[in-house]
């Protein structure tokens, strides 16, 4: 049983994100996401339009995750890859590097993000309200 492991606010879900679930479940047998707290997303500077439970409800509907856990901190990636067994760590090419020192531990992958689409370029588009532009 080969356990994956990743970490995100997957706030305004997208073909982005799908996409990289899709790629981090092929990685494995399980996928197990940790689910960015509202608390959490303080810490890092995120404001998510859609509160911890609203989009624990819509990861719970993606074929590709096996569980949901809460992330609240940076600091329990070590706790969680020994609680879980986990074999790999993945996450987007835009924290190459960040967490390497996962190494130690379990295999760490970054996966190439998918061009052109950001939450943050949604709530952008939707503020100048051209979203068919
Ligand atoms: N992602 C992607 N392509 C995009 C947008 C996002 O592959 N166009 C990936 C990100 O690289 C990340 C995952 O989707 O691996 C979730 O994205 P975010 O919710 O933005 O994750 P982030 O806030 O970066 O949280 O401890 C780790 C952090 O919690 C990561």
């Amino acid at each position: 049983m080969k356990r994956i492991i990743t970490y995100g606010t997957f706030d305004l879900i997208h073909y982005g994100h799908i996409d990289f679930l899709r790629r981090a479940k092929k990685l494995g047998d399980e996928l197990i996401v940790g689910l960015s707290t509202d608390d959490f997303n303080q810490e890092k500077h995120k404001h998510a339009i859609y509160p911890y439970n609203q989009r624990k409800v819509i990861l719970q509907a993606i074929k590709y995750i096996d569980k949901i856990i809460p992330e609240v901190s940076w600091e329990q990636k070590v706790d969680d890859i020994q609680k879980y067994g986990i074999h790999t760590f993945v996450i987007g090419d835009d924290w190459e590097g960040e967490f390497d020192f996962l190494k130690a531990y379990c295999e760490v992958l970054y996966l190439p993000r998918t061009e052109d689409i950001s939450t943050s370029m949604i709530k952008d588009k939707l503020a100048k309200n051209d979203l068919f532009k």
